[in-house]
């Protein structure tokens, strides 16, 4: 490619992709699958049928976490190990995430807060769903699995959020230097707090093992008398507080702005609710929460879409890019419920594919069962349109709805 024709990539911002990477990337798709963005420091993968090859090529493909995610969670976290050590590490995270153990505690862990939650903001008529509803209830379905039931909501929200702007710090400079430092140290300054939380934890599961994650990550797989050290386990703490206690929220909130879009679907949903899992789906596809996170290594020199990475070259897969692929889906930017099923890469792809794929899922699903049950007449409000935020992690920051009581 001629030097003009990437003028405009070099002069892609980072706060442009915060606040919609979807024309940008539509055009690299096209013009440049594979490119190396300044602003990020790093090659990005546009496709979708290059997200895939990469994810299953794994004697050309190492995985590694993105420079701001390192610096966020530390060495040791399952989204940067490879081989026989992430083997070992999914060995003890997978098992109480599997579809037949998720079955047997999801109803009781999810379905009877949610009802409380909505219980107190029925009668009052507008509120925004997502502060109100969704970030509780996913924060509060999978703090409380984790063992975290004397955590409030509030504070695991706030965790969350400060995670994610650290791990999402990703601006860089021309000499691949960290442009912003404040999202880095507000976020050490929360896992000081986590640690001054969790700590006293651990020190309990270690004397009182229980069915909690945290204390099933202690104990399972270790000889009797010994727990696994925490050193080991706080980076995929941190892992857990920041995926898995945001993205059911955001998943929860991007479909019901999807529904809100388009009218006649929310009332088909809520007329039907056995039609709320192909809404979730779409909603999946429609804005990938985890947009552009995971991030692959050239074991050797590689020749991808006609550009050459020598060995070492990161590349940035964006998944929230591939998930509006013309390759697979007509319309891609549309929300439809109604498309034929083709599988989107919000999970992910691979080895590294996501853990709580059944676990988020069954947790979205609950959640607006639920709100439709109680609030069947969910209408948008006029006065505050949802906005949409991020590259790394994205999802509406607010959804204003109301309703007739
Ligand atoms: C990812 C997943 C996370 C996280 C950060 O790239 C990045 C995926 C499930 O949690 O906290």
């Amino acid at each position: 490619m001629t030097v003009s024709a990437t003028r405009w990539i070099e002069a892609i911002t980072m706060e442009e992709l915060n606040r919609d990477p979807n024309p940008i990337y539509e055009r690299l798709r096209r013009e440049a699958p594979v490119a190396f963005v300044p602003a990020v420091g790093m090659h990005v993968v546009a496709t979708r049928e290059l997200c895939l090859q990469i994810t299953q090529d794994s004697e050309a493909w190492s995985t590694v976490i993105a420079p701001s995610g390192g610096r966020t969670f530390g060495k040791g976290t399952v989204l940067d190990s490879n081989g026989e050590t992430h083997r070992k590490l999914r060995e003890w995270i997978d098992p109480q995430l599997r579809p037949t153990a998720v079955d047997s505690y999801i109803e009781a862990l999810v379905r009877p807060g949610a009802r409380t939650i909505l219980e107190a903001i029925e009668e009052i008529g507008a509120v925004d769903i997502q502060e109100a509803y969704f970030a509780p209830v996913s924060v509060r379905a999978v703090g409380d699995l984790m063992g975290l039931t004397t955590v409030p909501s509030k504070t695991l929200v706030r965790w969350f959020q400060t995670l994610a702007k650290s791990y999402g710090n990703a601006e860089v400079d021309e000499n691949g230097q960290f442009v912003h430092h404040e999202p880095f140290e507000a976020g050490d300054e929360i896992k000081n707090e986590i640690i001054a939380t969790v700590d006293p934890l651990l020190d309990h599961w270690t004397v009182y093992p229980d069915h909690t994650l945290i204390s099933h990550w202690l104990h399972d797989g270790m000889p009797d008398g010994q727990t696994r050290d925490r050193a080991e386990i706080y980076p995929n703490i941190y892992v857990f507080l920041l995926g898995a206690l945001q993205e059911p929220g955001h998943v929860m909130t991007t479909t019901l702005a999807g529904l809100l879009e388009n009218p006649d679907q929310l009332e088909r949903v809520i007329d039907d609710p056995t039609l709320i899992p192909r809404a979730i789906n779409e909603g999946a596809r429609w804005v990938a929460p985890i947009w552009s996170a995971a991030v692959k290594v050239a074991n050797r020199d590689v020749e991808l879409a006609g550009v050459d990475l020598p060995a070492g070259t990161a590349v940035m897969l964006a998944y929230g890019s591939a998930n509006r692929d013309t390759s697979a889906w007509d319309d891609p930017d549309v929300f439809d419920v109604d498309r034929p099923m083709m599988p989107h890469l919000t999970f992910g792809s691979g080895a590294h594919a996501c853990a709580g794929t059944y676990l988020g899922s069954a947790v979205v699903r609950i959640a607006l069962e639920e709100l439709f049950e109680t609030i069947p007449n969910i209408e948008p409000d006029p006065e505050h349109t949802p906005t949409f935020w991020g590259w790394t992690f994205r999802g509406p920051q607010s959804l204003h709805i109301k309703w007739e009581v």
